[in-house]
């Protein structure tokens, strides 16, 4: 029973307080939850801290500030329930996610203890437009909430929710996404991740796969071997001038699914799709006689550091990000992007990437299974912030966060 499991809303001390639906709510229409805030009722000043700390807006692009988000990141950010890998989003990669087309400095929260100016805390918002079933929106997406490891459990995270809601609101935004591992109130979709072995050595030494009962090593090895070079015809590696064909092929694709992201312009699809090395890979498939361009896909790189390992400091690992499949016949999706997905897994392999991961969104369970991906342990909640809507099975959704 899963509303024994789930804390009900009195017990959140926070949560209870925001414009978020209850767990158990039965949903008949789709709308916001509290009305937009008046300019002039808008809190002006930020929300207090308790006395040691101070409010910082981190400039991104001063090299010093990056690196102190980095380093915070890096040791104080999503681990596993295990606590034996924790992500280690590299500079390169905080900018990209951070510094979209009209993004805003002060967006990006941090905390500081106001005696020696440590980076204690950190939340960020970035402008988005999505679909969600027939609503089109421009809201924030939030993300990179973290509060340093010693500071935990003092009530510091709902301090910069109310904070980043406020910037929010001084910009004439009142909703927002959000994913995460936890379950709030209350998620409109659950995805499960999933895991496919490229270097399935590395990844049994470092406890990140179990080796099945009674299976050799050898042949461990051998069930995730994968052909040298992609067979799909047409297949390179995506360049700025397909930025428009990509954007239409995406934006197509998207109209399969409730929730989605939707890209206006080609600065943005430029920015989100387009290769930028150690950080996302993209690749399109070339009608070989039309030059017409019908599929792409791509994937991002975020490696793990490994807690405490005596010889791998690290996994790297890449996360299946946005594609699209030109399809007339819905049954011949399947073939199609199972080819796609597996060349991903080459392409992916030739980097010498150790895992290549996804969530069962879009129309991954097409391929899950073929292509030999485990289910992992995790699970990824989805949630919108003063947005009542129905929930959706992880099919259903479009949005791939980072
Ligand atoms: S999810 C990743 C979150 N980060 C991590 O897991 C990093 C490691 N953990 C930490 O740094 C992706 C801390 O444990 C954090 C909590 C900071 C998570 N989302 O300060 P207290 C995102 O970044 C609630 C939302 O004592 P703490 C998405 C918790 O339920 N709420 O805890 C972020 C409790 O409230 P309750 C979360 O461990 C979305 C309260 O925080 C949460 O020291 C944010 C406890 O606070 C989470 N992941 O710090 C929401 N984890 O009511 C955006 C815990 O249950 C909303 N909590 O008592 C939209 C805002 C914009 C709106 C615009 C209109």
């Amino acid at each position: 029973n899963n509303s024994q499991k789930q804390k009900d809303m009195s017990s959140h001390k926070f949560w209870s307080t925001q414009p978020v639906p209850k767990h158990g709510e039965t949903i008949e229409e789709d709308g916001p939850i509290e009305p937009n805030t008046p300019y002039d009722q808008i809190r002006k000043e930020p929300y207090t801290l308790p006395k040691e700390f101070e409010w910082v807006t981190l400039e991104l692009n001063n090299e010093n500030e990056l690196n102190e988000l980095y380093t915070l990141l890096t040791n104080n950010y999503v681990e596993d329930d295990d606590a034996m890998f924790r992500f280690d989003y590299s500079g390169d990669f905080l900018k990209w996610a951070l510094q979209p087309p009209g993004y805003l400095n002060t967006w990006h929260v941090g905390v500081r203890v106001s005696s020696n100016k440590k980076l204690v805390a950190f939340v960020s918002g970035i402008p988005a437009d999505i679909r969600i079933y027939d609503s089109h929106q421009h809201l924030v997406e939030i993300n990179f909430l973290c509060v340093h490891k010693k500071l935990r459990s003092k009530r510091l995270a709902p301090v910069l929710i109310k904070e980043i809601t406020r910037r929010s609101h001084l910009q004439g935004i009142f909703q927002a996404v959000y994913t995460a591992g936890v379950v709030l109130p209350k998620p409109i979709s659950k995805a499960r991740y999933y895991h496919r072995s490229l270097n399935p050595k590395k990844l049994v030494e470092t406890n990140f796969s179990r080796l099945p009962q009674n299976t050799p090593l050898s042949r461990f090895i051998k069930k995730f071997k994968l052909p040298a070079e992609t067979s799909t015809p047409g297949l390179r590696p995506m360049v700025e001038e397909d930025v428009p064909e990509v954007k239409t092929l995406l934006n197509e694709y998207m109209s399969k699914f409730n929730f989605v992201p939707v890209f206006k312009t080609e600065e943005e699809v430029k920015h989100w799709i387009l290769t930028k090395d150690k950080v996302i890979w993209s690749y399109v498939v070339e009608d070989l006689e039309t030059k017409k361009l019908t599929d792409f896909f791509s994937f991002y790189f975020l490696p793990s550091s490994v807690i405490g390992h005596q010889v791998h400091k690290t996994i790297n690992a890449v996360y299946l990000f946005y594609y699209a499949v030109k399809e007339s016949e819905e049954k011949a999706i399947k073939g199609r992007l199972q080819g796609l997905i597996k060349d991903a897994l080459i392409l992916a392999k030739l980097k010498n990437v150790d895992v290549f991961n996804c969530l069962d969104l879009l129309e991954n369970k097409l391929f899950i299974e073929d292509l030999k991906f485990g289910a992992g342990d995790g699970y990824l909640n989805y949630y919108m912030y003063n947005w009542r809507c129905r929930d959706m099975g992880s099919e259903k959704v479009g949005v791939v966060m980072l």
